[in-house]
């Protein structure tokens, strides 16, 4: 079912009920199969049997990342591992990424949740769509794709890196609505203005997430496109994109409730915070077979609101973000926790783990630049060692980030230092309203 109105517009007790019954199951799982799961609830004095309603959820303890670093790759598995058919990943803040294991079943449901995401964006099977997101152990490329094929709609793989291909394709395949980052949809609208060929694409939808943005971006891109966007987003430990995507009447994106139990918290007291209010977003996985999550920490700043939505849909709006309770950066949509770059920098002799990020967003694309404190002598010896010495910390950030970096390497000291936090990243760009 692809619009499924049944658990898109049912009453609040309903979804609560369906949720309560949806958690109780799940709790009953993990606690029979996941030894992490089962100790940290006979910590707190829990069973399965407390957990029969959804606000039952409050006595759960959370699960971070670090927990995922902590037991890759297998070790929070709920089923055998002969049932998982897939893996992603996303970077951690230091060496394992996080593994995400999906069975057959959590694949179908994160098509299902695409799917009624491209819905809510006016899509149907007669749509072409173009695949603008990495295909690989990033969610982004493989979640539109198959929800976009479950949907019945033409499917273009196009992936990243090859603008002028995907313009040709764009105008030669009639393509109607695109998925990518809204970065490089910006990108896309400049490339098509300078050969002047906005006139020529029939694009009338873009699903844009990945990474955070903001109303005047979408403004833009709509205008400049003649087109609609929608905002989708997701992370990888939930599922990918389709946790959540906004409607026409553009009041917050709503998330698939009957799939996903949001809460906000306050970061600090832990304590659940009523609707309204500015929290970190935490999530519960409801019907996820290979790897459940519960009461999950996303570190996604936003707030919950639960009244009607003027699209008829009685599930919950996230709120646009308004950042994150971590030093994550979402650069060029990939994730970036500045202590990889300390990481990296172990690698290469002659620096220091003095660095500095600067990020800016300069027409529309974002810039990662890295100044480095290396070892004095490089200043008094030939250029082309300190060239050299550049281009390894290149190499370095690119394969421990995944994401390309301008380097700058300078002599000691000449980094800001201070006697507290030392503060390693400046972000120039502009992401909330
Ligand atoms: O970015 C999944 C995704 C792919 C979502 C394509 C939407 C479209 P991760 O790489 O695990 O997964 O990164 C997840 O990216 O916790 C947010 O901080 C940020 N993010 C994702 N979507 C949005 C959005 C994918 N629409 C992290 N708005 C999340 C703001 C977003 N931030």
């Amino acid at each position: 079912m692809i619009w499924n109105e049944t658990k898109e517009c049912m009453s609040r007790d309903e979804i609560a009920h369906l949720q309560g019954k949806r958690l109780h199951a799940q709790i009953s799982k993990v606690y029979h199969n996941v030894e992490f799961y089962r100790k940290k609830m006979q910590a707190l004095g829990l069973e399965p049997s407390d957990i029969q309603t959804i606000d039952d959820v409050v006595k759960l303890p959370f699960t971070t990342y670090a927990d995922l670093r902590e037991n890759y790759p297998y070790g929070l598995l709920a089923v055998p591992k002969e049932e998982i058919v897939r893996v992603h990943a996303s970077s951690g803040t230091t060496g394992k990424p996080k593994l995400l294991c999906y069975t057959r079943k959590d694949i179908d449901i994160w098509s299902e949740c695409v799917s009624r995401a491209m819905t809510m964006a006016g899509l149907t099977r007669n749509d072409v769509l173009q695949v603008g997101y990495g295909y690989g152990l990033f969610t982004g490329g493989l979640g539109a794709h198959y929800g976009a094929e479950n949907l019945g709609a033409m499917v273009i793989p196009m992936s990243t890196g090859n603008t002028q291909k995907l313009i040709d394709m764009m105008i030669d395949c009639e393509v109607t609505a695109i998925a990518c980052t809204p970065s490089y949809l910006l990108h896309v609208a400049e490339a098509l203005e300078s050969k002047g060929l906005v006139d020529k694409v029939k694009l009338k939808v873009a699903i844009c997430g990945a990474e955070p943005w903001t109303e005047e971006m979408r403004k833009q891109i709509e205008a400049r496109l003649n087109i609609k966007a929608f905002d989708i987003y997701g992370l990888t430990e939930i599922i990918g994109p389709g946790v959540a995507c906004d409607c026409e009447a553009k009041k917050g994106l709503h998330i698939y409730e009957d799939h996903f139990y949001p809460e906000i918290i306050d970061p600090d007291s832990l304590e659940q915070l009523p609707a309204g209010k500015l929290g970190e977003l935490c999530i519960t996985t409801l019907t996820k077979e290979g790897m459940p999550l519960i009461r999950y920490r996303t570190r996604d700043l936003t707030s919950l609101e639960y009244d009607k939505c003027e699209c008829g849909r009685t599930i919950a709006r996230i709120q646009r973000f308004r950042g994150r309770s971590d030093d994550m950066l979402v650069i060029r949509g990939v994730n970036v926790f500045p202590s990889q770059i300390e990481t990296a920098l172990l690698t290469v002799s002659g620096t220091t783990p003095n660095y500095f990020i600067t990020v800016d967003r300069v027409n529309n694309s974002d810039t990662f630049d890295v100044a480095i404190e290396v070892d004095e002598k490089f200043f008094s010896d030939e250029i082309r060692h300190l060239e050299k010495l550049r281009s390894k910390v290149e190499n370095a950030i690119h394969q421990t980030v995944g994401l390309k970096a301008k380097v700058k390497l300078v002599e000691p000291n000449a980094l800001p230092h201070s006697d507290g936090k030392t503060k390693h990243v400046e972000d120039r760009r502009k992401l909330t309203d």
